[in-house]
């Protein structure tokens, strides 16, 4: 079986770069319903699709693996966004429940370690699953943290050595916020082709699809610009020309 990259690559060959961020409140009914009929109606425009913890909490076994099978029946890679944070030990358990889902790829937060994060990748290749880290997030505040000078063997930011970290644990991807193209220009520069760079960020909270492409980016994660549009077939479709513009 290919790997989590060769897969998402081929499926964006023809689909575009789109990862859609299936995001709902508390006041939605018929979660698994409702993302069933996105994937069937949007899966044209769309490489993949990403499930956040919020979504995951009300759903049941049944309700995700059935929306993974659907995903993958129309060619989707399908992403927990649950951005992992725990000893290794539960890491472990909480992956392994979610291959048995049907996930392709998981969303950890690298500040469980480099010897964690080697662990997960480990495990994850072994099944042809998919680790994909945070490096920088895109809300405005994340400049305070992820900005922070650190020094451990030399003065840097925390994000570039998450970025050091997600080379050394060879992940399949890292996160960088679309709303900080400087940094997804930095992070491209230092990764090649190693690894993919996912940015979340565009449109409602302000990241541009040309502009982050142009920087490095090579899959644009966007939910509520598509959800929340009157016509979420024609934004797809827009953002799916948007995210082939070249590097
Ligand atoms: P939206 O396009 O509606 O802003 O959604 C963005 C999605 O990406 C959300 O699911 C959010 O959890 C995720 N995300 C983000 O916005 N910024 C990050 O730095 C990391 C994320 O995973």
């Amino acid at each position: 079986m290919a790997t989590f990259k060769t897969r998402l690559s081929k499926i964006s060959k023809s689909n575009g770069k789109v990862i859609l961020a299936n995001d709902y409140d508390l006041s939605t009914r018929n979660l698994e319903s409702k993302t069933i009929e996105n994937i069937k109606k949007l899966h044209p425009f769309l490489s993949g699709i990403k499930l956040n913890f919020h979504l995951l909490l009300p759903l049941g076994t049944k309700e995700i693996t059935r929306i993974n099978n659907i995903s993958h029946r129309y060619g989707l890679q399908t992403i927990a966004d649950i951005k992992l944070n725990d000893i290794g030990n539960t890491n472990k358990i909480t992956t392994e429940h979610l291959w048995n889902f049907g996930f392709d790829a998981v969303i950890i937060n690298p500040i469980m370690g480099l010897e964690s994060l080697k662990n997960l990748v480990k495990s994850a290749h072994k099944n042809n699953k998919g680790i994909i880290t945070l490096c920088h997030m895109s809300a405005p505040e994340a400049k305070l943290s992820y900005d922070m000078e650190i020094k451990i063997r030399k003065k840097q930011r925390l994000y570039q050595l998450f970025l050091d970290w997600a080379l050394a644990a060879k992940v399949d991807g890292i996160v960088v916020g679309a709303t900080f193209p400087e940094i997804i220009k930095y992070c491209s520069k230092n990764v090649g082709k190693k690894l993919n760079i996912f940015s979340p960020g565009v449109g409602t909270q302000g990241g541009s699809a040309h502009e982050v492409m142009s920087a490095g980016t090579d899959y644009l994660i966007v939910g509520r610009t598509i959800l929340n549009d009157k016509n979420p077939i024609s934004i797809a479709k827009e953002l799916r020309l948007q995210s082939l513009t070249k590097k």
